[in-house]
């Protein structure tokens, strides 16, 4: 949970970059046929003409939505384009759509910090950039002002009928007598427009941006109008914008603090948390998400923009649904090993790219019984060290698993006869690497590194398949340390019933997931308390 720092964020230009429909683009800039066309990307399975995952602006305009299959789709657009999502070892292949969205960072990055947020989100902190404009160049003396930059929406601006917007715009960029904070946003206007269109010359995917003082009004303006537009938050705003603003549509409150916020307490905008003393929601939150609370409802937010490019850890999921559910051990393990497969791979071209490597291996998995009182029991998330080659990601996966069916299953529970096993299916599997950290600047070779660190490291470099021990690296001197954020959340195969959490680390800390899991009484709500717990003797419990 960040701290508010209300003095200093108020002086800050904080911009949150969109891709619009970015899976459809991806595909359109493959098949530039399709451009121009409704269209929508699929799922691999085609049941019903398959789930739809990204849907173009101009398929939107028939009615086609997210939520929607293919034939449902057919039925409201006949001509809308359904394109399947590649197919790699029987499930989702999004190495294409990582690869787009590094595309896309290399170029925001390029004028001041740079967080990626997820597959297609990005965060910037242009202060310094918006700065230096203003000390050497500053809007208000520009002749002419970009195109783009004219086609913002400025929230507030009084755009009465019949009145030039972009002329509107205009006087607003170049007003003299605004205070220095919107002269900051002045400059993070035209420093977006360029990066946007920037953006398009070189990779020819269209972005929609939100401009404010921090990262939460940045997102929550960067949705208003698209695609391809940018919004702008100035300070006066704020508190217009907040009062009729949903509670549901912030970040951290579509789940389930927001339906305590609703059902408890009342308030259903932002703007209803005003009424409320910062006591009284500590009292009600724990401390650190009341003053979070207290502080949102003011439109203050102190989360700094982390400097961060890459990921901060690998996934590879699968699930599967109904009749799909995996009843027998040996099909998990195939898939498992599926699952494995792809995330060595990742893990391989993370160490030979960037020189990092990952150290700790994460089983997830859902599942039901079909003939216990207890059906609710989640199926327990695994950890353990991760030991680098495909053989060993498998082997250490399948025991994690294991560990966790006789958890979940209970000493009695499982009728285990040989590999097969009855009264329970998995809906969902995914294995994650995480604790990724660069290899410390100075190490000569990668076999030297892994000998240095831990017998299972080094043992696993005997065996794997992708690396090569004699590899000698350059690394970085004085590399960063980056921490996670999980750009590879398995987004496809998740349920569509299931809302799917974009931004997959809440921006709550430890001690904030934990006062809220036991205000609401609950110890295992997905997205906040997970059980990572090493099963195994493989090594100490994360
Ligand atoms: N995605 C997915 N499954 C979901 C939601 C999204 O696989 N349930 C993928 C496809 C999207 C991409 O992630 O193209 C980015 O998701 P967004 O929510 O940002 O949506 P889009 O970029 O598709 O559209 P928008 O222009 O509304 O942001």
């Amino acid at each position: 949970m960040p701290v508010a720092k209300p003095e200093s964020s108020d002086s800050r230009v904080i911009a949150h970059v969109d891709m619009d429909c970015f899976y459809v683009q991806v595909e359109q800039r493959k098949q530039p046929q399709l451009r121009g066309l409704p269209t929508a990307v699929v799922q691999y399975n085609e049941w019903k003409g398959g789930a739809l995952i990204a849907v173009s602006y101009e398929a939107r305009k028939f009615g086609v939505k997210r939520s929607m299959r293919g034939e449902e789709a057919k039925e409201v657009c006949p001509q809308v384009q359904l394109v399947q999502v590649p197919v790699a070892r029987g499930k989702a292949d999004l190495s294409g759509y990582r690869n787009a969205g590094s595309e896309v960072v290399s170029i925001l990055a390029r004028r001041g910090r740079c967080e990626r947020a997820s597959i297609d989100e990005v965060y910037l902190d242009l202060t310094d950039a918006a700065e230096m404009m203003l000390a050497d160049n500053p809007p208000q003396g520009m002749e002419t002002i970009d195109e783009e930059a004219l086609k913002s929406h400025i929230l507030g601006l009084n755009n009465e009928d019949g009145s030039d917007v972009k002329e509107n715009v205009r006087k607003w960029i170049h007003r003299h007598n605004a205070d220095h904070r919107d002269k900051l946003l002045a400059c993070g206007i035209l420093i977006v427009a360029e990066l946007r269109m920037q953006v398009l010359k070189e990779t020819e995917f269209t972005c929609s941006a939100g401009i404010a003082h921090n990262k939460m009004l940045a997102k929550l303006a960067s949705g208003m109008n698209k695609p391809a537009q940018q919004t702008v938050v100035p300070f006066s705003s704020v508190k217009g914008l907040l009062d009729t603003l949903p509670i549901r549509k912030m970040k951290q409150l579509g789940g389930k603090l927001g339906i305590s916020l609703q059902m408890d307490m009342g308030v259903n905008t932002v703007g209803d948390l005003l009424q409320f003393p910062e006591e009284k929601l500590q009292e009600r939150y724990g401390i650190n998400t009341g003053t979070w609370l207290w502080n949102i409802a003011r439109g203050i937010s102190g989360e700094e923009v982390e400097g961060r490019l890459l990921p901060k850890s690998h996934g590879s999921g699968k699930t599967f649904p109904g009749p799909r559910a995996l009843k027998t051990v040996p099909a998990v393990q195939h898939w498992l090993n599926q699952l494995c497969e792809e995330l060595s791979e990742r893990l391989c071209s993370d160490l030979d790219q960037n020189k990092r490597i990952a150290h700790t291996l994460t089983l997830h998995a859902r599942a039901y019984k079909s003939s216990y009182t207890d059906s609710q029991k989640k199926f327990p998330s695994k950890s353990c060290p991760l030991r680098y080659g495909t053989a060993k990601i498998q082997e250490d996966a399948f025991n994690l698993f294991q560990a966790g069916l006789r958890e979940y299953i209970g000493f009695y529970g499982g009728k285990t006869q040989g590999s097969h096993c009855s009264g329970w299916g998995i809906t969902s599997l995914s294995v994650s690497a995480s604790k990724i950290v660069p290899i410390p600047s100075g190490t000569c070779s990668i076999a030297k590194y892994f000998q240095g660190q831990s017998t299972s490291h080094f043992s696993s470099m005997q065996s794997s398949d992708n690396l090569n021990t004699e590899a000698t690296l350059s690394l970085p001197s004085g590399s960063e340390c980056y921490s996670e954020v999980n750009l590879s959340e398995p987004k496809i195969d998740f349920p569509k019933e299931e809302s799917w959490i974009k931004d997959t680390v809440p921006d709550l800390d430890l001690q904030e997931q934990k006062d809220l899991s036991s205000t609401l009484s609950e110890k295992t709500q997905d997205g906040f308390i997970q059980e990572d717990i090493s099963p195994l003797l493989l090594s100490e419990p994360e």
